[in-house]
């Protein structure tokens, strides 16, 4: 999670008017008091012990917090390896945090997750319940920028137009191009502008759906910040994380983004058209891809050139079948 790049401060804006017509004058400012309470706060350490990778056991004492982060050069000549720092690598991701700040502790890294996590995980819970009393089947999409997100929906929400209704919530950190591109086939959608956070999170889609309204037995499209890290760890309330990857992105990009592909329920591979041109290795993406989530479900599609869409839309259509089945 990206509890290092602050990215969880908000900015953010919600469309209002396009969707609707309901005009909330104080809309946008409704998250800033909630992500700032933890990060100062250093006092809670006093006394507290863990074991660190090489097996000693580290007391934290107020703001003293060197020892916990095993990159303290000037003393840790000699075993470096212990820290998981070989030549030229540093790896920030072994202890329990899964990442290291200067200043603070392990164990402070792993509060402030925790609760901006369980804040999440609150707003996930009602979306979730609303969504399944609806009926409505929600898929979140997710990918680095440039995948096809957008032209996936829109040809998605073209096509399968009169099936059953469905709506968008676009995020984006800035415009709101793509939801004037998903407006354009007639679908309603409503923007999420998240400033300079990097992710959508559940409260965003709580606020979003107050503003677009659902309708009872339809799909619901979250097209997530164009980003393969932050969104995989948080949960909106949908019933399925859909990943993105397209072929000009390189095979290897499973193993590098792992917390996103082992969040993911579906991976569709993009752009196939573009295969004749690449040295992309299909079978060996998807073999990265399943040691992450054994068994990931793979369709292989072209937004543009329209290979491969028939699955996809059966799938939709089967997941949409299941959520009405079990209101
Ligand atoms: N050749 C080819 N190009 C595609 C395909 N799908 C999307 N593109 C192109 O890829 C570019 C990016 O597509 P978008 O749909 O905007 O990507 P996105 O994932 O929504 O991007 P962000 O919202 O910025 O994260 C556009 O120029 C699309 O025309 C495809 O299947 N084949
Ligand atoms: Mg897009």
């Amino acid at each position: 999670m990206c509890t290092v790049c602050g990215c969880a401060e908000g900015e953010t804006k919600i469309e209002s008017g396009h969707a609707h017509g309901h005009h909330h004058h104080h809309h946008g400012h409704h998250d800033h008091d909630h992500h700032h309470d933890h990060a100062h706060d250093h006092h809670h350490d006093h006394g507290h012990e863990h074991v660190g990778p090489d097996g000693k056991v580290y007391r934290h004492t107020h703001g003293h917090h060197h020892h916990d982060h095993g990159h303290d050069h000037g003393h840790d000549h000699g075993h470096d390896h212990d820290h998981g720092h070989d030549h030229g690598t540093i790896d920030l991701s072994r202890g329990p945090a899964g990442t290291e700040v200067p200043g603070l502790s392990q164990a402070r890294l792993v509060t402030i997750e925790q609760d901006i996590l369980a804040k999440n995980d609150g707003f996930a819970a009602v979306n979730r319940q609303l969504f399944a009393a609806k009926g409505v089947f929600v898929l979140n999409l997710m990918s680095s920028p440039g995948s096809g997100k957008t032209t996936l929906l829109t040809r998605t929400l073209t096509d399968l137009k009169g099936r059953f209704p469905m709506a968008v919530i676009e995020g984006d950190q800035q415009t709101s191009f793509d939801a004037d591109r998903i407006r354009a086939t007639g679908t309603p959608a409503i923007q999420v502008n998240t400033g300079k956070g990097c992710h959508l999170d559940a409260q965003m889609v709580t606020q979003a759906v107050g503003r677009l309204g659902v309708a009872d037995d339809s799909v619901l499209f979250i097209e997530n910040v164009g980003n393969l890290v932050c969104p995989a760890g948080f949960d909106l309330g949908e019933a399925h994380k859909v990943v993105v990857l397209s072929v000009t992105e390189g095979e290897d990009k499973p193993l590098k983004y792992p917390a996103m592909f082992a969040a993911a329920d579906l991976l569709l591979v993009n752009k196939v058209d573009l295969l004749p041109h690449l040295t992309f290795d299909v079978a060996r993406m998807i073999d990265y891809a399943r040691r992450l989530k054994p068994g990931l479900r793979v369709i292989e599609v072209s937004a543009t050139g329209g290979q491969g869409l028939e699955d996809w839309y059966a799938w939709i259509a089967d997941g949409l079948a299941k959520a009405g089945a079990k209101r």
